[in-house]
């Protein structure tokens, strides 16, 4: 399978690693959006928010954990910050594996563009 995401999960294409354990990791955004622009993946392929499953509700779950871990670390608990996973093509999602965009240290404006 050729998958962007799933070669980063593997090593063979380099990325900033910021999060990791045994369910899903994180890396920095090659095209930040925010000062923080964190991309949490799990671990196992997933292609779009369409094909989870019920057996993967707690890998989901657990991207959120993670990413709000990584905001409260960085300290952007109090302020805020935004979770998004954008599917197909009306959302604009262009790697296919899902990942859980982490936005935070600016005001965001919404509803998105
Ligand atoms: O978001 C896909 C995101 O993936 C987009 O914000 C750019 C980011 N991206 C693409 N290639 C890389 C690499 N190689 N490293 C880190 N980040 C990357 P989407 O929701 O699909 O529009």
């Amino acid at each position: 399978m050729d998958c962007l995401f799933c070669k980063i999960r593997d090593g063979q294409i380099s990325a900033k690693v910021v999060y990791r354990d045994e369910v899903c990791l994180g890396f920095e955004d090659i095209n930040p959006q925010a000062p923080t622009h964190v991309l949490f993946i799990p671990l196992q392929h997933i292609a779009t928010v369409n094909d989870i499953t019920p057996a993967d509700r707690q890998t989901v779950g657990h991207l959120y954990t993670a990413a709000a871990q990584l905001a409260r670390e960085r300290g952007h608990s109090e302020q805020g910050y935004r979770l998004v996973m954008n599917c197909n093509a009306d959302a604009g999602q262009t790697v296919f594996h899902i990942h859980l965009h982490l936005l935070a240290g600016r005001s965001l404006r919404w509803p998105p563009g």
